[in-house]
């Protein structure tokens, strides 16, 4: 039940990769329309679609949302299956609702989630913690805010746990140490996030070869968002979801039961880590 999620981070109205998330350090940019992109990952076969509105990370408001709503239209005229999250800028309820309204599945939140945690509360509430997810961006194990300008005192652990308690249905991961550098994963990082949380989490950040998915699909989470390694061609998506479905012998998941069945398992896999330290401490 593992998910590989094309990433779709909007700059200036252009689909861009930056490297660890810096503004000025773009490693790829092209002019082809967003709403162009997004219906060739649909085409390829992908259930889920990661937009971030980078501009509205940096300013604290959504940029995007005409960009957003072009990406829409054009993914649901080719698939009733593909859903879309998009994240960035969204720093309160009414941008919040003003996407989910508009047919995004699933809202992200970062800066608020820890700056003003009723917002992401008050959205759960009234459209489901499906809805909800909450990014956890870090940097040297500490979350970072506000487009990741701002590195806090809140480290990841602690962070997953309170995405958690205030109504996260499912947590991003984001190692921003290795974002942008396609020269791996951090497989221990992603397994601690898994670890202290029961909903679903997804991983990005590093990502650079196949076997490095099927690094994050072992770690336990849901799924993986890829950026620069599909768009630089380190990564071909297509042998990437093949690898997963041989690995795993499951396939793409965010629908809650699938959902649900990532945590069973998570439980499943905690129960006999219990009983192997049982075991070993009556040695
Ligand atoms: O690349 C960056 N500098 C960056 C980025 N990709 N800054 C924020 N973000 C993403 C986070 C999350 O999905 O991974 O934007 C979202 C959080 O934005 P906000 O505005 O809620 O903090």
């Amino acid at each position: 039940m593992f998910e590989v999620i094309p990433a779709i981070d909007l700059k200036g109205g252009k689909c861009v990769q930056l490297r660890q998330g810096r503004a000025s350090d773009v490693i790829f940019s092209t002019d082809e329309p967003p709403e162009e992109i997004a219906r060739r990952w649909v085409a390829l076969g992908a259930r889920t679609l990661h937009i971030v509105d980078l501009d509205g990370a940096f300013r604290g408001t959504l940029v995007h949302f005409q960009q957003i709503k072009r990406i829409l239209e054009a993914v649901h005229a080719c698939s009733s299956k593909c859903k879309i999250q998009v994240g960035g800028g969204i720093r309160d309820y009414e941008s919040a609702e003003k996407l989910l309204n508009a047919g995004v599945e699933r809202v992200i939140f970062g800066t608020v989630a820890f700056r003003r945690p009723e917002v992401v509360r008050a959205v759960a509430e009234d459209f489901s913690k499906r809805r909800v997810m909450v990014a956890l961006d870090a940097r040297g194990g500490k979350v970072a805010v506000e487009g990741w300008q701002h590195t806090t005192e809140i480290g990841v652990r602690e962070a997953a746990k309170h995405a958690e308690s205030i109504g996260a249905g499912s947590i991003l991961f984001t190692n921003i140490d290795v974002e942008g550098l396609m020269r791996g994963v951090n497989v221990s990082a992603i397994r601690e996030v898994v670890r202290a949380v029961s909903v679903p989490v997804v991983a990005s950040g590093g990502v650079s070869s196949v076997e490095d998915v099927l690094a994050v699909c072992d770690a336990g989470a849901a799924g993986v968002v890829v950026g620069s390694a599909l768009y630089t061609g380190k990564i071909d998506f297509r042998s990437a979801v093949d690898a997963v479905v041989a690995h795993c012998s499951q396939v793409v998941a965010t629908t809650p039961a699938q959902q649900a069945s990532v945590s069973e398992r998570k439980e499943v896999e905690v129960r006999t880590e219990r009983k192997r330290r049982r075991q070993d401490s009556n040695l």
